[in-house]
């Protein structure tokens, strides 16, 4: 098949599915063409039957607003006609379904392109109820001749939330656990824990709904019972109220940090424990490349978290803002070989049989082959 790829190509897990997604079709033989304002950051090697095709937003005085969504819809006809298009799957449905809509308008004279659009999370359960986006998102969804959503959560808040009729799929996230394995970091592990402190670890973009600030408080009540380190990786807008907080908790030395990564690999694998209390939360992919290293995960119980995590079996999870259930969770785990070892067994057991890409890709492509 020929596929049109579109995506945010900066840190974000739709960027990370889409781009991962690509990679693995084109392995499979199949042409893939991304289509975005700039090169997926994940797709940082040579594949034979990958291109890029960078959407350019000109500015001219009347144009305050940048008209992305347009040009979007522009580069998805020209590269549509001229390499031929199959499909176009796009990833997060605020602006790229309704971008792809409008470029199956425009050719539809010429040829019939197909539209797949995967939800991923805030495109549905916050910036898409937004009145300025909901008619939107609907219409666009709607029109769309396939929609997936990365949970069965994410499926019936579609559903509900837009009262959508239309035939979702649910096709989970993925990982490559060949990738993402077990194994030792021990180089790392002495620079931050050189007395052999317990480490636990959180990734994400520090938006408020991922609650950094709930992290750092159940690190601070584990980190009062044991020697341990948390290591923060990623960045954004919540980040310095986070360094304040540790400032405040007076965790300076033993909060890291790290900031944006891409030696993820090798941080899980210095890491015992990974914390996600998130406030929403529609897979939590990072959980699961968590899970694929051995590491038992203690999260929130919303979305589709517990879809992932297995409660008691490979991690915990307990209700938001539960901040002593968590450190209570985190300490039993921490306090118990034996059960640390059971844990850490089942959650990579569980990526693997669940949720490996060579598990999830092919629905993707089984459902392209019926949209087609
Ligand atoms: O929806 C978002 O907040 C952004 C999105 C992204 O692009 O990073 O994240 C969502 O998509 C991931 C990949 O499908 C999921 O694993 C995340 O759980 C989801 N984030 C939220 O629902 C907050």
């Amino acid at each position: 098949m020929k596929i049109g790829i579109t995506c945010y190509p900066t840190y974000g897990g739709s960027g990370v599915i889409a781009t991962e997604l690509g990679k693995e079709l084109a392995l499979r033989g199949h042409e893939v063409h991304f289509i975005s304002y700039a090169l997926p950051f994940r797709l940082n090697q040579y594949i034979e039957n990958i291109f890029f095709h960078e959407v350019e937003t000109s500015t001219y005085p009347l144009f305050e607003f940048s008209l992305y969504s347009l040009a979007l819809t522009s580069k998805m006809v020209e590269v549509a006609k001229y390499e031929n298009l199959d499909l176009l799957h796009v990833h997060y449905a605020i602006p790229h379904a309704t971008s792809a809509y409008l470029a199956m308008e425009i050719l539809k004279e010429e040829r019939d392109l197909k539209i797949v659009t995967t939800l991923h999370g805030t495109d549905i359960t916050l910036v898409g109820l937004e009145p300025s986006f909901l008619p939107l998102v609907k219409f666009s969804i709607e029109k769309s001749h396939g929609v997936t959503a990365v949970s069965r959560f994410l499926k019936e808040k579609t559903l509900t939330n837009y009262s959508i009729e239309k035939e979702i799929e649910v096709i989970p996230n993925f990982v490559d656990t060949n990738l993402f394995s077990p194994g030792e970091s021990t180089e790392f592990c002495r620079r931050i824990a050189p007395n052999g402190e317990k480490i636990l670890v959180h990734t994400s973009n520090f938006r408020p709904v991922k609650r950094v600030q709930d992290t750092i408080k159940i690190f601070e009540k584990v980190n009062k019972e044991i020697p341990s380190k948390l290591l923060l990786v990623g960045d954004g807008p919540d980040r310095s109220e986070c360094e304040r907080l540790c400032r405040e908790l007076g965790l300076c030395d033993s909060v890291k940090f790290l900031g944006k990564q891409d030696a993820l690999v090798e941080i899980l694998n210095a890491s015992d424990i990974f914390l996600i209390p998130s406030q929403s939360e529609s897979f939590g992919l990072a959980a699961l490349e968590a899970m694929s290293c051995g590491l038992p995960v203690i999260s929130s119980s919303v979305g589709g978290l517990p879809e992932l995590v297995k409660h008691n079996e490979c991690g915990f999870i307990a209700e938001i803002g539960d901040i002593d259930r968590m450190a209570k969770y985190a300490l039993d785990l921490l306090t118990n070989e034996k059960k640390y070892e059971i844990f850490s067994s089942n959650a990579r057991k569980r990526a693997v049989e669940n949720f490996d890409k060579s598990k999830v890709v092919p629905q993707y492509e089984n459902f392209y082959q019926e949209i087609l």
